[in-house]
């Protein structure tokens, strides 16, 4: 039978390719619920293919290559994703139904920066030297090797390129396989490369669905690392693979993360920082904040600042240049958000705003919209208030102390991120440091700078990537001690 949606392909030692199964998984626009391509299925037969080219580029010309020649060619991957900015957007706002402005400003931006910085970061090393008497010792890297790249679908090409940049400027070959939802910008990325000077086989793209195509790549032999962005549940998967063969592993999971407002906080800013925090995506960053405890004094004021604003925010079309909120990654991710709202009325809560589907006109009547949500009277402890939700939904509860607050921000099994709102400097410091999380914003939130350490504690994941933690993971640090 002729197919006649358009087919994204793998790319494997330098070029596109089918899947050797020849099967197809559709792909649907989760902003109209329209079909607009295909993918392959790839499985187990696709990865070892990639896996071998990886393993043998890695002794080619790319081997050969200096930091000087490596560096240039990172600068000009993250020349050649500015010039493709708007084709990049676009494809980006449609995978994932976020809008168009958010994934300009933001997911392509990154993309390029993530270049810009690796390349940077390789040129500006500084490796350590520990001089003895009689001796010296110095530190030097070779790459970890064959590296292998599982990505989710909030932040598609955003955190594909946080694990190609640092993994190419260490001198490793790649296999990717970002998420069977959100396709198209890594194999925009292969191409866009290998157009820039990458060697062949440096960077492969396996599409597929997460137990054929992923878990392979996880548990294959000839893969040394494994650097894993997704939801614990599959991380739990990828470790139990990883671990027996003694792969360097980096995990980024999921987060329940607290925005912690104080009765001395600047009501304004702090508002607007938590609806940012709370609806950013969609809701869907692991950095968002999903949980806001408030001083009980000011709890009525900020739940009604916060519902005036998130029912502002615009909601709509993705194409739209104006849109603040756009559609859920798909349906079924809409209906287990939805499930979660369901859950909260059960649970006692009280739907502050939003909780139903936007009314939007045709086609995007079919889209998977949901207006944000936000929800009060909650315990603590209740599974809306505790359980990653992932979708414009946030919680509010009240507390009474500061150790109060830093116990109930800490009563989750996540501990990626956080936010502390406060004009008390002490306490800021305080909290921001009693708070299990990786990453903790003082008055403000999601502000990067890509030198910092980022990963999470608890479920939230193992390991950091980021500056020279990024260096270290994607590469073996030795040490070479030389009697003099
Ligand atoms: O992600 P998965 P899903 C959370 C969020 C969400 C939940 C499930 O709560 O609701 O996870 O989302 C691949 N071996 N986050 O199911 O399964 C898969 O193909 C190897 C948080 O969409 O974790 C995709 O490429 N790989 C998160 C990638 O793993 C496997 C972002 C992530 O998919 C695999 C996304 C397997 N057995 C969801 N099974 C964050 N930390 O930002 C699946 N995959």
């Amino acid at each position: 039978m002729s197919h006649t949606l358009p087919r994204v392909q793998n790319f494997v030692g330098g070029k596109p390719a089918d899947s050797v199964s020849r099967c197809w998984v559709t792909k649907t626009d989760s902003a109209t619920s329209r079909p607009i391509f295909e993918l392959p299925r790839s499985n187990e037969a696709d990865i070892d293919a990639a896996v071998v080219a990886a393993r043998q580029a890695l002794s080619g010309p790319w081997g050969a290559m200096g930091i000087t020649a490596r560096a240039a060619l990172l600068d000009r991957i993250a020349d050649a994703i500015a010039e493709n900015r708007d084709e990049l957007a676009a494809l980006e706002s449609q995978d994932t139904g976020k809008p168009i402005a958010l994934a300009r400003r933001v997911d392509i931006a990154r993309a390029e920066s993530n270049f810009r910085f690796f390349a940077g970061a390789l040129r500006h090393e500084e490796r350590p030297c520990h001089p003895m008497d009689g001796h010296l010792n110095y530190t030097h890297r070779r790459p970890a090797g064959v590296c292998g790249l599982i990505t989710p679908w909030n932040l598609p090409l955003y955190l594909l390129s946080w694990k190609v940049a640092p993994a190419l400027a260490m001198g490793n070959t790649v296999v990717c396989k970002p998420s069977e939802l959100t396709p198209r910008t890594a194999s925009a990325l292969a191409r866009l490369a290998h157009a820039a000077g990458l060697p062949a086989g440096v960077l492969n793209v396996v599409h597929g669905l997460g137990p054929e195509a992923g878990a392979p790549l996880t548990a294959h032999p000839d893969v040394d690392l494994v650097s894993f962005t997704g939801g614990t549940a599959t991380g739990r998967h990828v470790a139990a693979a990883a671990a027996p063969q003694f792969k360097k592993l980096s995990l980024e999971l999921g987060g329940k993360n607290a925005t912690i407002v104080f009765d001395d906080a600047d009501l304004d800013a702090a508002v607007a920082g938590a609806c940012r925090a709370a609806f950013t995506n969609q809701g869907q960053i692991c950095l968002c904040g999903s949980r806001i405890l408030v001083a009980r004094a000011l709890h009525d004021r900020f739940v009604a600042a916060l519902v005036d604003r998130a029912a502002a925010l615009r909601i709509g079309d993705p194409a739209d240049p104006a849109t603040e909120l756009g559609a859920l990654v798909s349906h079924a991710h809409r209906e287990k958000v939805e499930g979660y709202i369901a859950l909260a009325r059960e649970e006692g809560g009280t739907i502050a705003t939003g909780g139903q589907r936007p009314a939007l006109p045709a086609p995007h009547d079919q889209g998977a919209f949901l207006a944000p949500t936000v929800i009060t009277g909650l315990p603590i402890d209740a599974r809306c208030a505790t359980e990653e939700i992932f979708g414009p939904v946030v919680t509010v509860h009240p507390f009474d102390t500061e150790e109060e607050a830093v116990a109930m921000a800490n009563a989750v099994r996540y501990g990626l991120a956080g936010s502390v709102w406060t004009r008390d400097l002490a306490r800021a410091h305080r909290v921001a440091q009693a708070v299990e999380s990786g990453m903790i914003w003082v008055n403000c939130w999601l502000v990067r700078d890509l030198r910092v350490p980022f990963g999470g504690m608890k479920h939230s994941g193992v390991g950091r990537e980021g500056g020279r933690w990024s260096l270290d993971f994607y590469s073996e640090p030795r040490n070479i001690c030389v009697a003099l």
